[in-house]
């Protein structure tokens, strides 16, 4: 097995696929699917482009589904909601489908959608990738960041660092046989430093700090909790993720 881990979809080949590829998006996207689908909602599926969204949602029967709509941070205007994992409980997500649109996570999807798996990461459900990567054992491997508008999210890389350290810690291989890029290591290494900080490494975060300007410090407690959600959204049909 070989680990790749690419800071953003910018950054990612775009003329090969792998075996497996992981979208991680801390703040916030992969963070609600994964919360979404834990909750009982029926799949999430994912759009770039609003419009397309509402045209597509539109097919579906109105209390089988649920808009959500995230730019710059806040809820798009006409949605049911935005983007913070806080707002999907079982009652409101139960059985239906969330069609969302996300200003970075949604597009990191689409650029791994040929993949032969595709996934979702976070902290919340590390160890459900993790045991999905370790009992699968794909031959190649891409964990890939979303970030903010084409540059580099600290949050996301840490947490690409985490997904590759689960995987590292029981594979009995050497690091260097198993990193297949030297984001790869530096990822882990990251990760090592903030593990014991995870809520003090989103505050660092750019966009950990544009969302507390939005007064969202309780989703940045609950996107920094390791493995607290046993569910893995995986790819069913491009761009459509349901639980595993
Ligand atoms: O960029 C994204 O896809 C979002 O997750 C950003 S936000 O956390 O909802 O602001």
């Amino acid at each position: 097995m070989k680990l790749f881990v690419f800071h953003t979809p910018e950054l990612t080949p775009s003329n090969q696929t792998p075996d497996c590829a992981i979208a991680v998006d801390v703040l916030r996207a992969t963070s609600t699917m994964a919360t979404v689908l834990a909750a009982g909602g029926e799949a999430v599926q994912v759009f770039s482009d609003l419009e397309q969204l509402m045209q597509v949602s539109e097919s579906w029967a109105g209390d089988k589904r649920l808009r959500a709509g995230e730019r710059g941070g806040a809820r798009v205007p006409g949605f049911d909601l935005g983007n913070s994992p806080l707002d999907c409980s079982s009652e409101l997500v139960g059985g239906k489908r969330l069609f969302i649109s996300t200003t970075n996570g949604t597009r990191t999807l689409q650029c791994i959608q040929a993949a032969n798996s595709v996934l979702t990461g976070a902290f919340v459900n590390r160890a459900a990738v993790v045991n999905y990567v370790l009992k699968t054992k794909p031959e190649t491997v891409w964990i890939v960041g979303s970030g903010w508008e084409g540059s580099y999210s600290l949050e996301d890389t840490a947490c690409a660092g985490a997904i590759a350290h689960g995987i590292s810690q029981q594979l009995d291989q050497p690091l260097v046989k198993l990193a297949g890029n030297d984001e790869m290591i530096s990822a882990i290494a990251l990760y090592q430093q903030w593990q014991n900080d995870i809520l003090g490494l989103l505050h660092h975060a750019s966009h950990g700090q544009r969302l507390l300007r939005l007064d969202c410090h309780e989703d940045l407690k609950y996107c920094s909790q390791l493995d607290t959600l046993d569910v893995l959204p995986i790819q069913t049909e491009p761009g459509v993720l349901k639980k595993f």
